[in-house]
This record gives structure tokens, C-alpha cells and sequence, in this order.
């Protein structure tokens, strides 16, 4: 694989609204950003991700932009995003800006006119339709519940939403759409951004036709997924821009890519060919049993399975080695908090923080860490449906509590566990009220574990997770087996234990990760040979000369040995030992 600068990096994800209020207004902002990039320089990583800061209709925590060409004022101006650019780059950090093109917001100029007649210029900007048998134009559901088109009196025409009402879909069969997002990309390029993580960019082509979605449940709307992810002409359209705006520069992309698979992901990432640099796929978040609708499933509580997890990992591991490029996350503003999800959000929550953290940097693949990760932040437990923001739970309970009747406290445990605002609770800074992240009101409760919890607590502790990231950044930096080395499952059926070998060249590292809280047993299977081991890492105070082949591991423990074979001809003079001459 060839090397490049966003395969070796660390990405670091910042929601701006709830990372630090510079003004007291209660709103995350630039200048609290910029204020922290001392911090992010410490923690070591390379690029940021901020999630958008544009003019929006606040509908859905910015993913609704009206002007994709300027900043928010609630966020500050385009002398502070400057600011904030110049200084980034001169700390060493590149910028990854947010893209969300799929939709607009319905307050963009260009929905505005679209809306006004059937004739105006900018008509074709979206996808409108005259309603069918006076219902919508077709069945399907949105992300957000309901139906995925609006009714607009103005025209006696529906227009397509797959996101929320607020956030109609652009038309991107229509050529002057691409070029005016081309022309966006362009802009903020010149400005000297460091590329785009693209919004639900495999939604971009529809069907044509837009058919009714197979009835696969008695919902008066249903899921139509097969319709728009993935469309006919995604590739064409991914391979337009790449060619028109993203080849002449270097940068990168990650696409998010709700229902990707592996077969797409080579064909769009592909090191010769690809248009994308890389995707986020979703398979490890959707542990859960997918038996019901995919937008129910989402709030399914279950207990996910180690065993599916080493399934799907080695699958995307495998299938895209030599070929794609991988990205890999735990946790980011839509998702629960990793360490609540994957590891132990009581007891053990320094260990397996630090376990996850462990398994982000050590897989193929470049590292996204979401902001507060790095300090263990956890789910959030409000009490009272009024504490919540996030439409899409809000939307949920509404529908569940509201027009079902359901039990409201097995609707709130959904929210507890599953809900996108356990990541959207403000960072936690230190111990001093709103946890140092605003002087104001904050738009959302800080989580009350925050005196415990806190940056300021965690950079004071040499044993904190903060530093254990710190630590595994700086391990990557030097390390090239870490981000090119080939990946190999070792333990497949073994249901506490997730072990992999990564090799590069003459290199061998073998990585043991205990996702429960049991003391499970390492035998190392006889076919990995090795005569010497050097111990690179670990979350429990560990001799390095311990035997490693067969031990027991504490709760949510991580190691990671580097595998020495000593050469044939000093063997022999050694004699050889234990699990050698394989
Ligand atoms: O999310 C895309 C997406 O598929 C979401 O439905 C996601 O799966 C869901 O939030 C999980 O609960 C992106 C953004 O990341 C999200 O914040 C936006 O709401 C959405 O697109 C629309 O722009």
C-alpha cells in the first residue's frame, strides 16, 4: 500500500456545539476551540473533524445548513474560522470540514426559491412530486419517523425528505446541483481545508421512479433503503467530483455510508481507482438483532456479541486489505458513548476505556476518537424527557410514548442506552460548575459525573485514559506496523477474548483484548511461533517477562507483544523453547 499522510493519522472528531463556550451563551463556539488546541496538540492528533459549523435551522444539531459558504454567528465569524485554520495548521493539525449535501435545510435560499412555483430556476434543485390518490408520492419512512415527504401547499406538490422535514433532499440528477456543490467544495478548498467528511453521501442517488418499498411491516411508512443507499448512479457521480475538485489537491474524504458493505467499499476506496479516501461503515453499530424495522432496531437494548463483533471487524479487516482503506470508530455524535457500549461504564471504566482505545488504534485502519472519549466520558441518564434535544429522540418518544402507549420508562432505557445525545452532553473540562464548559446555560445538562469525570482530573493522573491515548498516538507515530500492517484473527470462536496478529515485513505484533469483566484464559495458538517478546503495551501494571502464552487475563484487559522468531542457525545453538520451530 502506498503511504499517505491520512492513513498514518489521528482524527479527532469535535461536535462544536458542545465542546467549550467561549461566550457564555450556553453554545459550544470557534474561539472555545481555539482556546483548546493546546489540548489537542498535547493528546497528539493530527486532523480534526469538525462536525458543522454553518448557518442552519438548528433542526438537527446543524446537519441542516442554509448557507454552506459562511459561518454560523452563533459559532463566531469567518475571521475566527480563520483563526482557528491558521493556528491549527501551524500547531501541526489539519482541518477536516463537514459536507452535507444530500440535503439542504429548508431555509437555504435555494429551497426558498425551489418552493415558490413549479417553473422557477431552481425547481429542479430538489425532488418534488404531485401526491398519489391524495397521499404521498410513495410509502417510505424517514430516518426521523413518519413519512419521507412533506406536503408544500404553495406548488400542491410534495417534496422528498429522508432526513427530517427541515431538511429537504437535493436533486443530484440535476447537473447544476453537482456543480454547485462542486463550486462549494472548491471554495472552502482555497481557503486551505484539509478535505470533507461527506454526510450520508451514499444516499445522494435515488432510484428512478422512486417505487413504493416492499410492506415488510404493518408501519403505514416503510424503510426503502434498497431505493436510495447505493443508488445507480453513486459511483458516477462520486467519480465526477473526485475528478473535477478533490484530485487536485491533497486531501482526503470519508464518506459515511449508512448499509454499506465490503464489495462497495473496495470498488469506492480503492487505492488506484477509489473517488473516496475512505468511508465510515455501520456494520459494528448495528450489533443488535436486525429483525425488526431498521429504524426500531436502532433503539433494540441488547447485549451485542463479542463473536459477531470479530465476525464483522475481520470481514472489513479482510476484504479491503491491499485493495481499500479502512477508517474505524467506537463512538461519534450519533452514536451512545463506546466505553457505556462496548466496555464498563462503572467499576471498570478506566480499564476498558483504555482496552477500546486499544483496539481503535491497533486495527487496520485510520482512528477516529470522538471528543471525550479520550477522557472515558460516559452515557448520560436524564430522568425527564424535557432534558433532551436531539430530534431524533424526541421523534422516537413522541411516536412511542405518545401515539403507541408505551411503557414511558422502557422508552426511556431505549434513550439511556441508545439515544445520540449521551455523545452531544458537553465536555467535560473540569470540576467547577457546567463542568467548565460554559459560564451560561448550556444548551443541553452537562452529565452530572462531571466532578469525577473531567480533562483537568485526567491530565493531572499519569495513569488516566487521557494519557493511555496520549501514549498509543505517539506509539502510532512511530510504529508503521500499527497503520499498514496486515491484520490476522487469532481465537475466532472464543467469547470473551478478541486476539489478532498484525505483521509488516519481519514484524509481528500480537494484540489480546479481554472485552469482558471475567478472567478469561490466553493460551497462544501453537501455530504463532515465536522465541522472544518485547511488551509495547498494557492498561494493568505487567511484567514484561511474564510468560505470555498461556495466562489469565484481569477484567477488560489489553496487551499488545511484539513476536520475535530468532533465526534458524542461533536457535539451534539456543535449543529451542516452548512454542518454537513451528
Ligand atoms: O447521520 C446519518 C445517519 O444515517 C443517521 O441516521 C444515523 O444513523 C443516526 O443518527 C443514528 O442514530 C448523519 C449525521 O451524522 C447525523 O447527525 C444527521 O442527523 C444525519 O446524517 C442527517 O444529516
Amino acid at each position: 500500500m502506498k503511504r499517505r499522510w491520512w492513513k498514518e493519522a489521528v482524527v479527532y472528531q469535535i461536535y462544536p456545539r458542545s465542546f467549550l463556550d467561549s461566550d457564555g451563551d450556553g453554545l459550544g463556539d470557534l474561539r472555545g476551540i481555539l482556546a483548546k488546541l493546546d489540548y489537542l496538540k498535547r493528546l497528539g492528533i493530527d486532523v480534526v473533524w469538525l462536525s458543522p459549523v454553518y448557518p442552519s435551522s438548528g433542526d438537527d444539531g446543524g446537519y441542516d445548513v442554509s448557507d454552506y459558504c459562511a459561518i454560523d454567528p452563533a459559532f463566531g465569524t469567518m475571521a475566527d474560522w480563520e483563526e482557528l485554520l491558521r493556528k491549527m495548521h501551524e500547531r501541526g493539525i489539519r482541518l477536516l470540514m463537514d459536507l452535507v449535501v444530500n440535503h439542504t435545510s429548508d431555509e437555504h435560499p435555494w429551497f426558498r426559491e425551489s418552493r415558490k412555483s413549479r417553473d422557477n430556476p431552481y425547481r429542479d434543485y430538489y425532488i418534488w412530486q404531485a401526491g398519489k390518490e391524495g397521499r404521498e408520492p410513495n410509502n417510505w419512512a424517514s430516518h426521523f419517523g413518519g413519512s419521507a415527504w412533506a406536503y408544500d401547499p404553495v406548488t400542491d406538490e410534495y417534496y422528498l425528505h429522508l432526513f427530517s422535514k427541515k431538511q429537504p433532499d437535493l436533486n443530484w440528477e440535476n447537473p447544476r446541483v453537482r456543480d454547485e456543490i462542486y463550486a462549494v467544495m472548491t471554495w472552502w478548498l482555497e481557503k486551505g481545508v484539509d478535505g470533507f467528511r461527506l454526510d450520508v453521501i451514499n444516499m445522494i442517488s435515488k432510484v428512478p421512479g422512486l417505487p413504493d418499498a416492499p410492506v415488510v411491516s404493518d408501519e403505514r411508512y416503510q424503510w426503502a433503503g434498497q431505493y436510495f443507499l447505493h443508488g445507480p448512479r453513486l459511483a458516477e457521480y462520486l467519480r465526477e467530483m473526485k475528478e473535477r475538485v478533490l484530485s487536485k489537491y491533497d486531501v482526503f474524504t470519508v464518506g459515511e455510508m449508512p448499509g454499506v458493505t465490503t464489495e462497495h467499499a473496495v470498488d469506492l476506496t480503492h487505492e488506484e481507482t477509489g473517488p473516496l479516501d475512505m468511508l465510515f461503515q455501520f456494520e459494528h453499530m448495528d450489533l443488535a438483532p436486525r429483525d425488526t424495522l431498521a429504524r426500531v432496531g436502532k433503539w433494540h437494548v441488547g447485549r451485542w456479541d463479542l463473536l459477531e463483533l470479530k465476525q464483522v471487524m475481520t470481514r472489513w479487516q479482510k476484504d479491503l486489505e491491499g485493495k481499500g482503506w479502512n477508517s474505524f470508530y467506537l463512538s461519534n455524535h450519533d452514536q451512545p458513548r463506546s466505553v457505556s457500549r462496548f466496555g464498563d461504564d462503572g467499576r471498570y471504566r478506566v480499564v476498558s476505556a483504555k482496552m477500546l482505545a486499544t483496539f481503535l488504534h491497533l486495527l487496520h485502519g485510520t482512528p477516529y476518537v470522538y471528543q471525550g472519549e479520550d477522557i472515558g466520558m460516559t452515557n448520560v441518564h436524564f430522568e425527564s424527557i424535557q432534558e433532551y434535544r436531539d430530534i431524533e429522540t424526541l421523534h422516537f418518544y413522541q411516536e412511542w410514548v405518545g401515539q403507541r402507549r408505551s411503557d414511558p420508562d422502557e422508552v426511556m432505557a431505549a434513550i439511556h442506552a441508545k439515544g445520540r445525545d449521551n455523545a452531544r452532553t458537553p465536555m467535560q473540562w473540569n470540576a467547577t460548575e457546567h463542568a467548565g464548559f460554559t459560564t451560561g446555560t448550556p444548551w443541553i445538562n452537562v452529565n452530572p459525573n462531571y466532578r469525577q469525570i473531567n480533562v483537568e482530573q485526567a491530565a493531572a493522573d499519569p495513569d488516566s485514559i487521557f494519557h493511555y491515548y496520549r501514549q498509543l498516538i505517539e506509539l502510532r507515530r512511530h510504529h508503521p506496523i500499527m497503520v499498514y500492517g496486515s491484520y490476522e484473527l487469532l481465537l475466532d470462536t472464543h467469547e470473551q477474548i478478541f486476539a489478532f496478529l498484525r505483521c509488516l515485513h519481519d514484524e509481528r505484533w500480537l494484540v489480546i483484548l479481554n472485552f469482558t469483566a471475567d478472567v478469561p484464559v490466553f493460551a497462544l495458538p501453537s501455530t504463532v511461533t515465536c522465541s522472544q517478546h518485547d511488551l509495547i503495551l498494557s492498561n494493568y501494571p505487567t511484567d514484561a517477562r511474564s510468560d505470555f502464552r498461556l495466562f489469565s487475563l484481569q477484567p477488560y484487559e489489553a496487551r499488545v507483544y511484539r513476536l520475535i522468531r530468532t533465526p534458524r542457525r542461533e536457535r539451534r545453538k539456543e535449543g529451542a523453547g516452548p512454542g518454537d520451530g513451528q
